[in-house]
């Protein structure tokens, strides 16, 4: 198949998952290098664990903080912020907490699994934007309940608003380009079928095959920055973003 040009559609949804930001030197969850090789997600990322060791979960918490603060966005990033302000319709629905999409101009950003720099009361779910989380102020001034990394952990429901927006822009959408996810976290790993289903071109930007390889029409195989840069070859303005600024 002759590889899609973005400008050859109108509601375009990237969806994207850790294998985005790698190229900025965010560490993926799984695979070689992955975070869950050296902590034990049942120690770090659910409710239980934080009601059991709290100041353990900060602390992991809080060093993830410190690494992607020194990270920036990457080209990959940047030419799907320029794509936002030059095609009709994108959205980015993404797993990634480390806000970098923003960083890098992108407005109309889901993000399904929370983010890094905001905490939210445990309690009455209270949420605020925070930079630096420090151990004696973790109360929340509303009601004096725990705050709690604004991070969807396992066994967390996600936003149901934030779904459903997700959701609305998936099934609407003509190219449906997925980075970067190895498709085993549920329930995201199940948003591209309402893609498949809609009638999308649906594109899978990652390195490895992954469980949901099978529903997609076009597989690039390589990194993100290198195969958007295909997808917008012939957009200068695009080819643009690419370079360092
Ligand atoms: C590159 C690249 C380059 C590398 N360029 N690509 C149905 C079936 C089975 C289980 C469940 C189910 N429904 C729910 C569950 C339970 C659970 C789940 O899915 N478990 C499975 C893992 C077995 N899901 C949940 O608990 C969810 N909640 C929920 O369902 O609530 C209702 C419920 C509750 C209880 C029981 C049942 C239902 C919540 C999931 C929350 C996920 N949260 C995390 C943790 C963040 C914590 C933190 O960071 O501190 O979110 S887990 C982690 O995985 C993170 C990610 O967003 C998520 C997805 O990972 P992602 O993005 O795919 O990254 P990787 O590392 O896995 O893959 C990277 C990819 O990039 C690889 O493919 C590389 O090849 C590629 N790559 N370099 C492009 N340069």
């Amino acid at each position: 198949m002759v590889d899609p040009s973005l400008r050859d559609f109108e509601r375009i949804v990237f969806f994207t998952g850790a294998g985005m930001s790698a190229e900025s030197g965010v560490p993926t969850y799984r695979g070689a290098g992955g975070i869950w090789r050296e902590y034990d997600y049942r120690r770090y990322a659910c409710q239980t664990a934080f009601a059991r060791d709290p100041d353990a979960v900060w602390e992991f918490h809080n060093f993830r903080r410190e690494l992607v603060s020194r990270c920036h966005p990457n080209g990959g990033h940047r030419l799907i912020a320029w794509a936002e302000a030059l095609l009709p319709r994108v959205t980015v629905v993404t797993q990634n907490i480390d806000g970098l999409h923003q960083a890098a101009g992108s407005r109309r950003v889901f993000e399904l699994h929370g983010n890094l720099w905001r905490v939210r009361c445990a309690s009455c779910r209270t949420s605020v934007q925070d930079e630096h989380v420090v151990r004696h102020e973790l109360r929340c001034p509303s009601c004096g309940g725990w705050w709690r990394p604004d991070i969807v952990w396992f066994g967390d429901m996600l936003r149901s608003d934030v779904v459903m927006d997700a959701e609305r822009a998936i099934r609407g959408c003509d190219l449906f380009v997925s980075i970067g996810t190895s498709a085993v976290v549920y329930p995201a790993a199940e948003l591209p079928l309402l893609a498949v289903r809609g009638g999308a071109l649906c594109v899978e930007v990652n390195p490895e095959e992954t469980p949901a390889s099978e529903h997609y029409q076009l597989h690039l195989r390589g990194p993100a920055t290198a195969m958007l840069a295909r997808l917008a070859a012939g957009i200068p303005e695009l080819d643009a973003a690419l370079v360092d600024p």
